[in-house]
C-alpha cells in the first residue's frame, strides 16, 4: 500500500514508517520537526541521541534497499497537504503528527491555543483533502485512552450502546479529556465522525495508551536509525521516565498518591497495531474505533516495578511521592476494553522485567546526556497563566533552526 506518515520524525512515527516499510508498504513521511524545535524550546533533548531525518532516511535506504519519500512541512498548511495528496495519491494516511503533550498545553494560554489549533486544523486538512482528492483512502488516526477520563463504568471501545425513556441507540462513548491536549483530541474524533458520516470518508480512530520501550528491531538496527527517548516532565511519560530517573539517581516521581490507573502498550505493539489497522480497513462512511493499549496499571506499580528491576541490577533507586500538578483521580475504578486488535491478530509484548531491564540499559548507557533540570514539573493544571509568566513559544524561530539542523548532513 502507499502509507503518508504524518509526524514520521516522532517517537511513534519514526519505527512505525520502518516497521511498514519493511513490510514492504511504499511509505512517505511529513513532518514539519515540530517536536525537535520544541527541545529547543524546552531546553531538553532526546536521551538518545537522534540523527536528522534526512540522514535516517538515507541510512534507512542504504541498509534495507527501501526508500522512504521525505515532505518537511506542516499540516496546518492546505497547499501542502493537498499537493502531498495530488503527489503520493495514499491509500492510507498513518496521523501522528499533533502536540501530544498533555503538560505541554497546561504551560499557559499561548501552549494550549497552539495544541489545539494545531492539532484540529492539521486533521482539518486531512480530512478536505481525503474528501476531495482521495474518498477512498483510509485515515488511520492516533487518538488517546484519555479522552474517556476515568468514568465509574467500563470504557467501551468508541462507543456505548445506551438506553433512555425507552429507547436505545449507540452513541460515541462519553468524554471527560484530563488537559487541553487530550480535549483536542476529543475534538478530532468529533470532526472525523462528521466527515465519515457526511462524506462517506473511512476512518480509524485509534484510542492510544501510554506507549513504554523505545527501540523496535528497526530502529536498533544501526545508531543512524535510534529511536527518540523522553524523559522530561514534559514529554517524558511513566515508565520510559522512570527508567531514566532510576538511571540518573534522581527519585522516582510519582504524582500524588500513584493510584492513577492507565493502559500502556508497548513500543513494538504500537507499529504492529497499525499495520493490522491500515491492512483492514473499514467500510466508507465509518469510523472505527480501536482502544490502543494491552495492559493497565497504576502509576504507583510501576514506580514499584521499576525500583525493583532497577535495585537487582544495582543501581540505587528511590521513589518519592510529590505533590500532584495535575487535576486527576487518584484513587478511581478503571476498566477498559482492548480486544478489537487482539481481535484482528496483535500478539501482545506484555510488560516484564526484561522490557524494564533492557530500557533500563538503554537509560544507563546514555544518562550523561540527561539534563536533570527539566525532570521535575513546573506545569500546574491549577494555575495556568493567561500571560505574563507563560514562557514564550518562539514557535518560528525554533522550527527554522531544528530546519537548519536537519537539513546538516547528519547532526547527530
Ligand atoms: P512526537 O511528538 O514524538 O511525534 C509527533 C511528530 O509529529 C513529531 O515529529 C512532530 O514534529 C510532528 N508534527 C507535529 N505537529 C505537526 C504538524 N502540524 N505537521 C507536521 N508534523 C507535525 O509524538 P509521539 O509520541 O510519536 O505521538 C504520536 C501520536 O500518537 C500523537 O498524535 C499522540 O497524541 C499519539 N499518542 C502518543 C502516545 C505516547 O505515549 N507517545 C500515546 C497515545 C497517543
Ligand atoms: N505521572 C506520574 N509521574 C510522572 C509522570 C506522570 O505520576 O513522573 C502520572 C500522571 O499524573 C498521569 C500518568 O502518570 O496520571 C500518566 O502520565 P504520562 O505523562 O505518562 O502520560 P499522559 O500525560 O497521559 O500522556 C501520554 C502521552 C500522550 C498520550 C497519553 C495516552 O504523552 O500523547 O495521549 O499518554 S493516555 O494517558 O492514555 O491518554
Amino acid at each position: 500500500m502507499r502509507v503518508l506518515v504524518a509526524g514520521g520524525d516522532g517517537f511513534c512515527g519514526w519505527p512505525t514508517a520502518l516497521h511498514l516499510s519493511a513490510n514492504g508498504h511504499e511509505v512517505a513521511i511529513v513532518d514539519n520537526l515540530a517536536r525537535r524545535a520544541i527541545d529547543e524550546e524546552l531546553g531538553t533533548d532526546s536521551l538518545t541521541p537522534i540523527a536528522s531525518l534526512q540522514a535516517r532516511v538515507e541510512r534507512w535506504r542504504q541498509l534495507s534497499g527501501r526508500e522512504i519519500d521525505l515532505e518537511q512541512g506542516d499540516l496546518g498548511d492546505p497547499q501542502l497537504v493537498h499537493d502531498l495528496f495530488t503527489e503520493l495519491r495514499p491509500e492510507a494516511v498513518v496521523h501522528f503528527a499533533e502536540q501530544r503533550s498533555a503538560p505541554y498545553s497546561m504551560i499557559g494560554r499561548q501552549h494550549a491555543v497552539c495544541t489545539q489549533v494545531g492539532n484540529v486544523v492539521g486533521t482539518l486538512n486531512l480530512l478536505f483533502a481525503m474528501h476531495e482528492l482521495a474518498p477512498s483512502c483510509h485515515l488511520v488516526k492516533l487518538g488517546t485512552m484519555g479522552e474517556y477520563g476515568t468514568p465509574n463504568i467500563d470504557i467501551e471501545e468508541g462507543y456505548i450502546e445506551i438506553e433512555h425513556n425507552g429507547r436505545s441507540d449507540v452513541l460515541p462513548y462519553p468524554k471527560q479529556p484530563g488537559s487541553f491536549y487530550h480535549l483536542s483530541k476529543v475534538h478530532d474524533s468529533h470532526n472525523i465522525f462528521f466527515a465519515c458520516r457526511t462524506w462517506g470518508l473511512r476512518a480509524t480512530d485509534l484510542n492510544q495508551g501510554i506507549v513504554y520501550n523505545v527501540q523496535t528491531q528497526q530502529t536498533r538496527s544501526d545508531p543512524t536509525l535510534l529511536n527518540r527517548f523522553d524523559y522530561d516532565a514534559v514529554f517524558g511519560t511513566a515508565i520510559n521516565r522512570f527508567c531514566v530517573q532510576a538511571a540518573a539517581g534522581v527519585p522516582l516521581t510519582v504524582y500524588g498518591e500513584g493510584g492513577q490507573t492507565r493502559g500502556f502498550i508497548d513500543l513494538r505493539d504500537t507499529v504492529r497495531c497499525i499495520e493490522l489497522a491500515i491492512e483492514t480497513p473499514p467500510p466508507a462512511g465509518q469510523m472505527r474505533v480501536m482502544n490502543q493499549f494491552t495492559e493497565q496499571w497504576s502509576v504507583m506499580q510501576l514506580a514499584q516495578i521499576v525500583y525493583e528491576v532497577a535495585q537487582e541490577m544495582e543501581l540505587s533507586p528511590s521513589i518519592e511521592n510529590i505533590d500532584n500538578p495535575r487535576v486527576e483521580l487518584e484513587d478511581h475504578y478503571y476498566h477498559a476494553k482492548c480486544s478489537k486488535l487482539i481481535d484482528l491478530g496483535l500478539q501482545p509484548h506484555l510488560l516484564g522485567r526484561e522490557t524494564i531491564a533492557s530500557l533500563l540499559d538503554e537509560a544507563v548507557r546514555h544518562r550523561d546526556r540527561a539534563r536533570l533540570q527539566t525532570v521535575l514539573p513546573e506545569a500546574n493544571w491549577r494555575s495556568v497563566p493567561y500571560w505574563g509568566s507563560e514562557p514564550a513559544i518562539a514557535r518560528d524561530a525554533a522550527l527554522q533552526s531544528a530546519a537548519a539542523r536537519s537539513n546538516s548532513p547528519a547532526s547527530m
